[in-house]
């Protein structure tokens, strides 16, 4: 395991690479070019700057997040071609310098989705992310775009690019009366078009889960149960093709038996990467993101670590989103405390567990 921390670069993270080096364990950075928007192609020169930069920090760049597909790769209309053109250029060109893992996602219109971004979590005074699907239904997507926009103290949000949500009217309506399967024959268009590519260039693709792990606004997901997984996983046979294994984000339906789904994927080899993240759920569609740790939320930390270490011992982990505590101010979910606590408290987990197994 290689445990790892997303980054947002020096301009726009509250967090610096000197504080995250200096977390325990930690081996490298997620990274991550916030201004992009999706299919820009990420130059040679601005991906070596931000690898030179981590490098010069003493940690490692191996996995890129967020390479956002364009929505007309997702709704299959023509241009999607040149987009897809531009992705392979961007693939070829982290190739070059040293990263190994690309995550993306495959979520029409929005990435992940909260109704709150500061939510007083009443037992202790932190603030974390939290999603109530009445409060959504009563908001409306251009409501909820503006609420996110507005909750984020002025930082950029992944997945939450303004150009692409300045469209947002306009792509709602080009989604209408769209499939599962039809999002499924375009997402099947998109990975035959790029595998052979990452085959020649070693580069793994991760595909990150829906979240919330259920369709919104009408829109088709097809990302949010084991089933799915498995599905996409045929959808391009290849090694190169696997999943990001968010649990936060597949543990938001308490149906998905998360250690159960990485013992199978982990086993046949589909997992790129971990997020690790606790949820704790408080009603039908209605939960908070919680602390790592397992007593604080619904998801059992310990089985999970236990079933990437048997599963997939190699993989990238990284703590997912921490609360707002010790009074810092920072991206929403994105700060350093919380998020550190949650890479030391995984990192004993796996120590235990690894003494243990021998
Ligand atoms: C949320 C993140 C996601 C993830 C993307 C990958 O905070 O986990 O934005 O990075 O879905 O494309």
């Amino acid at each position: 395991m290689k445990m790892t921390f997303r980054w947002f670069g020096t301009k726009s993270d509250s967090v610096t690479l000197k504080q995250i080096r200096q977390i325990p364990g930690m081996t490298g950075i997620m990274g991550f070019l916030d201004y992009k928007a999706a299919g820009d192609v990420w130059s040679d020169e601005e991906i070596r700057a931000y690898v030179d930069e981590v490098h010069a920090a003493g940690l490692e760049c191996e996995v890129i997040e967020s390479v956002n597909v364009h929505e007309d790769i997702k709704m299959g209309v023509p241009p999607r071609d040149e987009y897809i053109r531009n992705y392979i250029t961007t693939i070829r060109n982290l190739a070059k310098y040293g990263v190994k893992v690309i995550v993306y996602n495959f979520m029409p219109v929005f990435d992940w989705l909260r109704t709150d971004l500061n939510r007083v979590i009443p037992e202790d005074g932190s603030t974390s992310l939290y999603f109530d699907e009445a409060e959504l239904g009563a908001m409306g997507p251009l409501d909820i775009v503006r609420k996110t926009a507005a909750d984020s103290r002025g930082f950029s949000l992944p997945g939450w690019e303004p150009e692409r949500m300045a469209e947002l009217e306009n792509t709602l309506e080009q989604y209408e009366g769209m499939t599962g399967d039809h999002l499924r024959k375009n997402f099947k268009y998109f990975l035959d078009a790029i595998m052979p590519v990452c085959e020649e260039c070693g580069v793994t693709m991760a595909c990150h889960p829906d979240d919330p792990a259920w369709p919104l606004f009408g829109l088709p997901r097809i990302v949010n149960s084991r089933a799915d997984l498995e599905q996409i996983a045929l959808l391009h046979d290849s090694p190169k093709n696997t999943l990001c294994l968010c649990t936060g984000s597949l543990g938001s339906n308490p149906d998905n038996d998360i250690p159960s789904i990485i013992r199978t994927l982990g086993a046949a080899g589909r997992i790129g990467c971990l997020h690790i993240r606790n949820i704790k759920h408080l009603g039908h569609h209605r939960f908070r993101e919680a602390s790592h740790l397992s007593s604080t939320g619904d998801l059992d930390m310990f089985e999970i670590v236990r079933a990437a270490h048997d599963a997939c011992p190699d993989v990238y982990f990284r703590p997912d989103h921490g609360r707002m505590i010790w009074d810092e101010t920072g991206r929403p979910g994105y700060g350093l405390y919380d998020r550190a606590l949650g890479a030391t408290y995984i990192n004993g987990l796996w120590e235990a567990i690894d003494k243990l197994s021998r």
